[in-house]
């Protein structure tokens, strides 16, 4: 502990103060009386980037230099959050940066708040792949994240008597000092058009496909900084603009205002990121942006590869490619169209890479989630992708025939092309088909994967499906989102946990130290006033720091059922109406979480909250022991703010419906308790933690099965439990919305007459007999205490540089390559 820390870069705090001061003066022409935080925040991003841009280059030069193989992650989405504070915890120049700005008269936290949140994704998988950017860079290997450089990202909400509204996300509005524009690697899209077959002049047929438009892609990169700074990747955003060389006759003959007019068409492609994270929407423009980014990506791997000269049997020794979810499936036949009609490769040979580029990972089994295009959209878009698509299919299903000689239903099952009045291509059959690994994102989900979603192809190809437990960086979600928490695991284990996240369990024999546990607790504490005045910023609810925070943040789905967490709270506040001395440990219940535009059931369940948190909020006759909150605009910049401030994490999906979660890590990392279900990887976590330091309620995996099979009825819980009775006849009448009976009468509905897919009423009294359990545990400190150290001290498998190194042992078989 006592070695010297050598920082990643070298720059004195003297030097980091003339840097920001030069920045301010001359690349933002004001000076230090006319600043403000904006612009100081500018001035200290150009600092960084001065120091960062040569290391990004050292490793450019090393990685081209050992011409080394690289994963390409492909990704419609990468949430990548704000990223000052996260570069400079990278680069060791967090508290150098610190210092100079205090001698300017600045606070650097201040500082990191002006920056928008780089909000390129939905939830989940978005996160997912900017925690994964940022271990790959970490641990030194070559790879370069792939994605769509969004004008708008997921939009900003807010509420209006209590409903959610949308407006777009403007978060390079007035530019973007992380990204770099790179002209000089444009790649040209095209799209629409017919497909010729052309005999050459060996008398061998090849096809051309002769596009209607053509669209340019301009890259955006985004240096991604290691821990340490012993690798710079980058991120690799596209954006589309109009070809001006191949509509050279609009922009002529077709006359100006035309030409302006495609041009704006063009740039349509990448206005805008689709807000759904769980159905499939089916629209042309969102199939014209995978293959937009999926064009651009694979013509640029193909590119750097023929630059260092090599040839194409080597292929996939140089190149992987993961595919995040099967949003870039796309890319398997447009590289088998570079291949076969480009570079007029034999089809089995390109093939054969093909199928050793590519790996898939999937993050869901709701079948509406399963991606599914029409043959009929297809044929337009990109009709000679169809045709590979067919080619495909067809070889693929005389290895089915082998397998299962005369199984027609097998066949229909596993074909790539379901056939009904809509003939539609199946995304995931595709992926699976092609790839050498697929990989479900937690264990249980893994095994459903296997059993449940494609068990003809396991049997098919039996090493191909996998499991790769997902994981959080500690850099943002510990380190950068923590920082009292992290100076406390420095002084106890030492400061390697931050690359070693297992050293945390060094930590574990103080779980029962008194004075451990103070320490760890007063962190805790003011984590919880810092949340409480922004909770008060912004909404003006006044709340108490010694009230259980319990939290559930992400995205709203009747699946993770927030539904279910309503329903406990009116429990709560019908118990407190009835005996106003009831005796609970006040209780705040926080919510953050944005639903899908238009999703119905999850707007209505935001209005419901809204609506109960009013209600609760100012009624004194309960003395301040409930409180409801929902914060508006949950974000990855918010989300650090409340993993810190949490006591209790709520992860209550249906058994089997959530494929892992990650906010679930991050809560337990930062000391809170988990009250959920063994879903996802909730069940590695109790593996980890010991499932009696956590609050686990509801039916299993396979009781959830039992009970849909033998016949689901939410009636039966209904009549059966009178405060579940009561709660849910409460939402038929106006209490909530007064004046508007029945405001919030779709909530019940869809718990009885619709069936309650979901469970919640076979949950409910497991799930408030788990809320009692909190309650208990509670009041007892050092109990609690040592629950929350244990939680924390536990995360190591979660991780995600061993998510990463999971991946490359079984999937990617890279090599590092640290700067020296
Ligand atoms: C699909 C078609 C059209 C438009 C949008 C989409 C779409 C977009 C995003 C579908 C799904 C998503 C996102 C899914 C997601 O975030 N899944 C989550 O992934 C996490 C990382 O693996 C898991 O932890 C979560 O359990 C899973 O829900």
């Amino acid at each position: 502990k006592s070695a010297e820390i050598v920082p990643a870069v070298a720059c004195t705090t003297k030097q980091m103060r003339q840097a920001i001061l030069d920045r301010l003066h001359k690349s933002l022409a004001t000076e230090e009386s006319k600043a403000n935080n904006k612009a100081w925040w500018n001035a200290t991003c150009y600092a960084v980037n001065e120091l960062l841009f040569e290391k990004l280059t050292d490793t450019q030069k090393s990685h081209s230099g050992h011409d080394t193989r690289a994963v390409n992650y492909l990704s419609l989405e990468f949430l990548m959050g704000r990223l000052l504070s996260n570069n400079l915890h990278n680069l060791e120049l967090f508290n150098v940066a610190q210092d100079a700005l205090k001698g300017l008269g600045k606070d650097l936290y201040e500082i990191c708040e002006e920056e928008p949140d780089m909000a390129l994704g939905n939830g989940g998988l978005g996160r997912l792949a900017a925690c994964f950017i940022d271990s790959l860079a970490t641990l030194g290997y070559p790879a370069i994240g792939y994605g769509i450089h969004y004008e708008n990202g997921l939009f900003a909400q807010s509420f209006q008597d209590g409903r959610q509204i949308e407006r777009p996300d403007t978060w390079r509005e007035y530019g973007n000092p992380w990204e770099i524009c790179r002209p000089e690697s444009i790649q040209h899209v095209p799209l629409y058009g017919y497909v010729e077959t052309v005999i050459d002049e060996n008398g061998i047929s090849h096809k051309v496909w002769h596009a209607g438009q053509k669209l340019k892609g301009v890259p955006w990169d985004v240096p991604i900084v290691g821990y340490g700074a012993k690798t710079v990747n980058i991120l690799r955003l596209w954006e589309s603009r109009a070809d001006e060389a191949f509509d050279w006759d609009v922009f002529n003959a077709g006359g100006y205002v035309d030409a302006q007019v495609e041009k704006s068409k063009a740039e349509t492609i990448s206005k805008v990121l689709y807000p759904n994270d769980s159905t499939d929407e089916g629209k042309e423009l969102r199939l014209i942006q995978q293959y937009f980014f999926c064009a651009c990506s694979v013509k640029d791997i193909l590119r750097r590869f023929r630059r260092a000269g090599n040839k194409w049997p080597i292929l996939a020794e140089k190149v992987a490619i993961q595919l995040n979810d099967t949003h870039p499936t796309i890319a398997i036949p447009e590289l088998m169209r570079i291949l076969v009609d480009e570079e007029r490769l034999d089809w089995n040979f390109a093939w054969s890479l093909c199928e050793k580029i590519f790996s898939y990972t999937n993050h869901t089994l709701l079948p509406e989630a399963l991606e599914k295009w029409s043959v009929a959209l297809f044929e337009k878009v990109l009709p000679r992708h169809l045709e590979i698509i067919y080619e495909i299919n067809r070889r693929f299903l005389e290895t089915v025939e082998q397998k299962w000689p005369g199984d027609n239903d097998i066949k229909a099952k596993l074909s790539i092309v379901e056939e009904g009045s809509q003939r539609m291509v199946r995304m995931a059959n595709l992926c699976v088909v092609t790839s050498h690994k697929v990989n479900g994102v937690a264990a249980v989900h893994s095994e459903l994967v296997k059993t449940d979603l494609f068990p003809e192809f396991d049997q098919l190809y039996p090493t191909k499906l996998i499991n790769v437990t997902n994981g959080i960086t500690p850099r943002r979600w510990l380190k950068a989102c923590n920082p009292a928490l992290a100076a406390l695991y420095d002084e106890t284990v030492g400061k390697d946990w931050v690359v070693n996240l297992d050293k945390l369990k060094d930590a574990l024999p103080k779980a029962t130290d008194t004075v451990f546990q103070k320490r760890f607790m007063e962190i805790k504490r003011d984590n919880k006033v810092e949340l409480v005045n922004i909770i008060k910023d912004l909404t003006g609810i006044e709340v108490s720091a010694d009230a259980i925070f319990d939290i559930q943040i992400k995205r709203l789905h009747e699946y993770k059922r927030q539904q279910l967490n309503l329903i406990h709270i009116l429990t709560l506040y019908r118990r407190l109406l009835d005996n106003p001395d009831y005796d609970m440990v006040p209780r705040v219940f926080l919510f953050g979480a944005k639903a899908a535009p238009g999703y119905h059931m999850a707007k209505q369940i935001i209005y419901a909250l809204n609506k109960v948190a009013e209600k609760v909020n100012s009624d004194k006759r309960i003395k301040g022991k409930l409180k409801v909150v929902f914060l508006p605009n949950y974000r990855v910049s918010l989300a650090e703010k409340m993993f810190p401030a949490a006591d209790i994490s709520e992860q209550i999906s249906t058994a089997g419906l959530e494929a892992s979660g990650t906010g679930n890590m991050k809560f337990a990392l930062n000391g809170a308790l988990t009250v959920g279900t063994m879903d996802g990887a909730n069940i590695e976590m109790a593996e980890e933690i010991g499932a009696e330091h956590m609050f686990i309620f509801g039916l299993s995996v396979a009781e959830v099965k039992e009970l849909k099979t033998a016949g689901y009825n939410p009636y039966d819980y209904y009549y059966n439990n009178p405060e579940l009775k009561a709660v849910l006849d409460w939402l038929d009448t106006d209490f909530f919305t007064p004046g508007q009976p029945g405001a919030l009468s779709d909530i019940k509905r869809s718990l009885l007459e619709y069936g309650d897919e979901y469970l919640c009423l076979a949950d409910y009294e497991s799930y408030c007999k788990a809320h009692d359990a909190i309650d208990t545990t509670y009041r007892n400190k050092a109990l609690w205490a040592e629950k929350a150290i244990r939680n924390s001290a536990a995360m190591g498998k979660f991780n995600s540089d061993r998510s990463i190194e999971d991946y490359v042992e079984n999937v990617w078989h890279l090599k590092k390559y640290p700067l020296a």
